[in-house]
């Protein structure tokens, strides 16, 4: 004990007297030579070049460079010891104190430790796997000092969130309040839903604001809303994917690999269609015709808001549904769920095998490309 007492003294005077790491150095090279040795350590003291992205990760040595000053590897393997606040960490790990305000990274047998270390407003300070730390409360992503919020449901996906369910995001540039979405996290996860019919409980035939607002059931059926959609699909490229299952019951799906829509000043035209891949397209006279390709470059109609190009009368009113129809359309997603066997104005993908009238299944959803 006489002996981690004298050490102490000589750390403190590291600390106090700013002593160089080289000289630190030779201090741990002097006490390598007694068991149960203490580490050396460094404080941190220069916050000016603080970093966003500075939680300590156990390969993040150049972060440690940044951070401490210490370059050197003084004895790769051994764990650290901090006397002042009595920390005791294991080569590679990192913690934070009891309420989160300093921060202590043991790398290579040094200890840095960052008396700034702060959680973000959108943040708890918590212990999950045995790491305490800041971490960023649910609905916001980033190391616990800084918290963004999620943008779509592939944020969460890459989170570590892979069950479908309901998430609340805030998209890039949104400026109302965070709202809810279905994440789907199949198909390679991180689908944020914009559609989906399934029993026809969920009347689609609806006016210009209810498709702008949005309607019906996350978890059932439903319209997320024009507005909504235009921010998901301009905060980057997103690619569309539209499952189906047809009256047989088969599935399909159909892919594109941009989908992105103008806001409402240009009627939310459709202004992205990419490249399409998938099974919803039949072998026959209209293979290759990709269906939604079809309605490129057109504005959003409904029962009260004509802008297609059909000139003798409204595409949404002729086939019940509300959709960027041009005169009219290969695909009527959003039309009546209990049409007529094989009406005009059933869910309906022109390119669907067998048949493609009164689809019994969609759901139409993007992700960052
Ligand atoms: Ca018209």
């Amino acid at each position: 004990m006489e002996t981690k007492s004298l050490f102490q003294f000589f750390l403190l005077s590291v600390v106090f007297l700013d002593i160089s790491l080289a000289e630190c150095n030779k201090l741990c090279e002097f006490w390598k030579k007694f068991p149960n040795r203490t580490s050396c350590y460094r404080q941190k003291t220069n916050e000016n070049n603080r970093s966003d992205s500075t939680v300590p990760t156990e390969s993040s040595e150049q972060s440690i460079e940044n951070n401490a000053g210490a370059t050197e590897s003084l004895y790769p393997g051994s764990d650290c010891f901090y006397p002042i606040d009595n920390v005791n960490l294991s080569n590679g790990s990192f913690s934070a104190n009891a309420n989160c305000t300093t921060m202590y990274n043991c790398t290579h047998g040094i200890m840095s430790v960052d008396v700034e270390y702060n959680c973000s407003a959108n943040a708890v300070c918590e212990t999950r796997n045995g790491v305490r730390r800041c971490y960023c409360s649910n609905g916001y992503q980033g190391n616990g000092v800084v918290c963004t919020f999620m943008t779509n449901c592939h944020d969460y996906f890459k989170e570590g969130f892979t069950t479908n369910g309901i998430y609340t995001i805030k998209p890039t540039n949104w400026n109302g309040q965070p709202f809810a979405v279905f994440c789907n996290m199949t198909e390679g996860g991180g689908w944020t839903v914009f559609q989906r019919r399934v029993n026809g409980s969920v009347d689609f035939y609806r006016n210009w604001t209810s498709y702008k607002e949005g309607f019906g059931e996350l978890s059932h059926e439903f319209w997320l809303g024009n507005d909504k959609i235009y921010y998901l699909t301009n905060q980057g490229n997103c690619q569309l994917r539209i499952d189906l299952v047809s009256k047989y019951g088969a599935p399909y799906y159909a892919n594109y690999d941009l989908f992105r829509i103008n806001d409402e000043s240009d009627k939310y035209r459709l202004s992205g269609v990419g490249k399409f891949s998938g099974t919803a397209d039949a072998p026959g006279n209209y293979t290759g015709f990709q269906v939604l390709k079809y309605n490129l470059k057109v504005p959003f109609s409904t029962f009260d808001k004509d802008s297609d190009k059909y000139q003798d009368g409204n595409c949404a009113i002729k086939h019940h549904g509300a959709w960027w129809y041009k005169s009219c359309s290969r695909a009527h997603l959003n039309a009546d769920y209990y049409a007529a066997n094989d009406s005009n104005s059933s869910i309906r993908w022109w390119e669907l095998p067998r048949s493609q009238f009164n689809i019994k299944y969609v759901e139409m959803k993007v992700r960052p490309v």
